[in-house]
């Protein structure tokens, strides 16, 4: 290594657990051209923000986010907090001349999102990184999946179809987390899965949904509030307050390349805890994916003699399956975290080659188009077109 990158970061709930995980495990792994630094971990509470700092092995911490970015050894921007913080954060830290990654979906609205895009194409002229984090594009089955689609193993693309399940609110007395506040999170299922699979749906095929028609629907409308910082667990008080996202949005695509996508993003598929599932149809073969077995990968070769031909498990555990050499020997999987921290490799070694690692800004305004367009398909009952 030649160098060193600064980082900070900026919340220190799930996501930052997560990449917290990925900025120690990283340079462990591979062979980085530049050695992360785990500087300074910043939470609006002091006391908190110290003790994460403690847990997740951030040097330091700081309660506020605008004085560390007025500092020199700060080179990069890890943002782990809720939607409705990402637009004022990342748009300063890139003006500040930090590189930035920040967690998906990359803002709460459209218009957020463009002045984001904007100040990363302003920036990028300065040589500063700006990426979304979109991690299961860098599990190594789908990265494969990708490899087999630009191959043109899969000939003419006819079908998507992406679900994104989960069922952690389907108790009505589940507590009422940020995730459920519109002003906050921007959207429910549909901004926090759904935008993933959009995002992996567009990645696999190398193509983009021009066109989206979809229905979103919130089963619960009321919660106990939560008593503490509630993500995906936490624990339910006795005031009541409104659920002011959708608990689930299923919607229909046009692919600008022609084919055609069936999405769902739901919290309420019971006994689906993170069904991440994927199959992509073309006229010469087909994949599937179920990050719920992330290690495999499902492939079909229409080509082969019909009396043999079958969809057959890739174990994608290969040391030529992307980012699997680093590991462990095939057939000893990989989980969760391992595509938060193929997520920093990637942007380490981007930054060090003076590239842009995707997704860029421009995807994750891309993906808030489309979440846009459901959203407002879903209200007028039409298909709306998705700004290229
Ligand atoms: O990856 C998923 C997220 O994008 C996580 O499993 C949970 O659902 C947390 O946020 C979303």
């Amino acid at each position: 290594m030649t160098g060193t990158l600064a980082v900070a970061m900026i919340g220190h709930s799930f996501m930052g657990k997560s990449h917290s995980q990925a900025w120690r495990t990283a340079p462990r792994f591979f062979d980085l051209p530049l050695e992360p630094e785990m500087s300074v971990v910043v939470g609006r509470d002091a006391g908190r923000a110290k003790e994460a700092a403690r847990a997740l092995g951030w040097r330091d911490s700081a309660d506020d986010w605008r004085e560390v970015l007025e500092r020199d050894d700060i080179d990069l921007v890890d943002i782990c907090t809720p939607g409705n913080t990402h637009c004022e954060i990342a748009v300063a830290a890139l003006q500040a001349g930090k590189h930035v990654l920040c967690e998906k979906p990359l803002a709460n609205t459209v218009e957020e999102a463009e002045r984001m895009a904007a100040a990363a194409a302003e920036a990028r002229e300065r040589g500063v990184v700006a990426m979304a984090g979109f991690t299961y594009r860098r599990v190594p089955a789908i990265a494969l999946a990708r490899r087999l689609v630009a191959e043109g193993r899969l000939g003419r693309i006819h079908h998507v179809r992406a679900q994104y399940l989960q069922d952690w609110i389907v108790d009505p007395e589940a507590p009422l987390s940020w995730r459920l506040d519109k002003d906050l999170a921007g959207s429910g299922a549909l901004g926090d899965i759904g935008a993933h699979i959009v995002d992996l749906a567009q990645f696999v095929t190398g193509d983009r949904l021009a066109e989206v028609v979809g229905s979103l629907r919130t089963f619960v409308d009321e919660r106990p509030v939560a008593t503490d910082h509630a993500g995906l667990s936490g624990s339910a008080g006795t005031e009541r307050g409104p659920v002011t996202v959708d608990d689930a949005a299923s919607f229909l695509g046009r692919f600008a390349g022609g084919a055609m996508g069936v999405f769902e993003a739901t919290r309420f598929a019971t006994g689906r805890k993170n069904a991440i599932r994927l199959e992509v149809n073309g006229s010469d073969g087909a994949i599937a994916f179920d990050f719920e077995d992330m290690n495999v990968l499902e492939y079909f070769d229409h080509r082969e003699p019909a009396g043999v031909a079958g969809f057959r498990r890739i174990l994608a555990t290969e040391a030529d399956h992307p980012y699997v050499a680093a590991w462990w020997p095939p057939g000893h999987g990989l989980g969760y975290e391992h595509g938060f921290t193929h997520q920093v490799v990637d942007l380490v070694e981007g930054i060090a080659a003076g590239e842009h690692p995707a997704p860029s800004f421009a995807d994750g305004l891309q993906v808030q188009r489309v979440l846009d367009a459901v959203e407002t398909s879903s209200e007028s009952r039409a298909w709306r077109e998705v700004p290229a």
